[in-house]
């Protein structure tokens, strides 16, 4: 477990692609991951602490099945999008208060700016469910401490601050319900830079600045005060708003960046009100030791997934979550498959991120890669969703006898020619590459009993012939799909 996570905190380090994440984050990141180590009881014991092995395996059983979410990073910070004062401000959108040192009176005025009259609940819904995405994990208020929702314990929040008024939690939460999918809310739970005592970490460019100074990293005298007051009277308020007043939501509650403030004990006053919520999902970003459901690797699929843990990679389309519009760098829908099918061979889900506008629109090309998505999930979701992982294990890539990653460990090269997963009869082959006719099949621990394309209605019966301790599938000339085909294996 300790290897794993440290190693999974350093390959998220080196992911985020560019020099966005820095050194002290990483050093916060292993103080963390030490932290979370060195303490073996928890003040207040967590529902995970308690529950039976099968009271687990029901709360967490739609989450194992769903596969496949959709994040939304979406506030404030979706204004500016990236550039303050004329200057392109370099970094993760969301982030901009942070890195462009932006004081707090300065940047509480985008509130009264902020005015998403497109928004529209039953659009981003209907978006999350044509990709075939089975829930949505939204910023209720992320690290700039704007609540995306009506809250009575802070008055900085849409319902109270902007002309805007109304709540999309509440809209978003009525919409899932219609629509029947799951709704969590990621809460900024540590971090807050317009609360006083709320926390703040040093991030980017702003380090070279001589604000941002341990052990506050504050730059602006309104940030400072007491952190137990910031939990008290905002934090712990807001997390019982979000828990008691959307219905049969949030499904989830998502965590995020914990720092050495949020102590045991601190940390135990959340568990006993997320303890009074028997069916919630929570994730391993709370901090004060405590490990939640699932791991959350972000920006990479971990090598071997997560074995014993539940797990969900989130990721970002381009290079931020908030809104950015000079960040056009999408990866491709092919990418994008890929890596879903990549996760759900090894176990675990994918969080995919999309940053709203200011407007409330979702921007064109993650529109367009969700649609794309969606329509390979409607011939080929039978292979994704509900489905255990590979059987096979080596098809993912090696670990390099002669290369090392930043941590000094064998560096892990992967490889994508197919993935597996494994249904209850059945074991599915996507194809990354199709094989000029023969597929061979390694040796597997079921029998074999057929195999046809999955994107053939007709279920035509491939030809299957034993060979050595494996078995040859012949296909036909022609890749069904252009980005991975799905090759069934019925088994006995
Ligand atoms: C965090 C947030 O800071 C970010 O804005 C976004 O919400 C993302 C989903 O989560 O990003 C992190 C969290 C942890 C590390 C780096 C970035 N880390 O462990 O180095």
């Amino acid at each position: 477990m300790k290897i794993s996570r440290r190693g999974a905190v350093q390959a998220c380090v080196l992911a985020a692609s560019g020099a966005v994440i820095s050194d002290p984050i990483r050093a916060w990141a292993q103080m963390q991951d030490e932290h979370y180590q060195a303490s073996a009881t928890h003040p207040v014991r967590s529902i995970q602490d308690t529950e039976t092995p099968a009271q687990k395996r029901e709360r967490m059983a739609w989450f194992r099945e769903a596969r496949f979410g959709m994040f939304i990073h979406w506030g404030l910070y979706a204004i500016p999008a990236g550039r303050w004062d004329g200057e392109k401000v370099p970094g993760i959108g969301e982030w901009i208060m942070n890195t462009a040192s932006i004081p707090v009176a300065e940047y509480k005025a985008l509130a009264p700016k902020f005015n998403p009259t497109q928004f529209s609940a039953a659009k981003i819904v209907g978006l999350a469910k044509s990709a075939g995405m089975k829930y949505i994990v939204i910023t209720s208020k992320h690290h700039d401490g704007f609540a995306l929702f009506d809250s009575k314990a802070d008055p900085f929040n849409i319902v109270q601050a902007t002309p805007f008024k109304r709540d999309p939690l509440r809209e978003l939460a009525a919409e899932c319900q219609k629509q029947g999918i799951k709704l969590g809310f990621y809460y900024s739970q540590d971090q807050d830079w317009t609360a006083p005592g709320g926390a703040a970490l040093p991030y980017g460019g702003a380090l070279k600045s001589r604000e941002h100074m341990p052990p506050t990293y504050h730059w602006d005298r309104a940030q400072d005060g007491s952190y137990s007051d910031y939990l008290h009277r905002k934090a712990i308020p807001q997390l019982r708003e979000l828990l008691t007043n959307y219905g049969d939501y949030p499904a989830i509650v998502w965590f995020d960046t914990p720092t050495k403030d949020m102590t045991p004990a601190l940390a135990g006053e959340i568990v006993a009100i997320l303890n009074e919520h028997p069916k919630l999902i929570w994730n391993n970003r709370l901090g004060g030791s405590y490990m939640g459901d699932t791991e959350t690797p972000e920006q990479y699929v971990p090598a071997q997934g997560f074995p014993g843990r539940d797990w969900e990679s989130c990721m970002t389309m381009n290079d931020t979550w908030g809104y950015k519009r000079d960040d056009t760098n999408f990866k491709s829908a092919e990418i994008l498959l890929r890596n879903l099918i990549d996760i759900a061979s090894k176990g675990g889900n994918y969080l995919l991120n999309i940053g709203p506008m200011p407007t409330g629109e979702v921007p064109a090309p993650e529109i367009e890669r969700l649609r794309e998505m969606g329509k390979w999930l409607a011939v080929n979701g039978e292979s994704i969703y509900a489905t255990q992982p590979t059987l096979f294990g080596t098809e993912a890539g090696a670990f390099s006898t002669t290369e090392k990653d930043d941590n000094g460990n064998p560096k892990f090269v992967p490889s994508w020619k197919w993935r597996s997963t494994t249904g209850h009869d059945k074991i599915y082959v996507h194809l990354f590459e199709w094989p000029a006719t023969i597929f061979h099949v390694a040796k597997v621990s079921r029998d074999v009993t057929g195999a046809y394309l999955l994107a053939d209605k007709a279920r035509s019966r491939l030809k299957v012939t034993k060979r050595g301790d494996g078995l040859d599938v012949e296909l036909p000339r022609q890749a069904p799909d252009p980005i991975a085909s799905v090759l069934v294996l019925t088994t006995a």
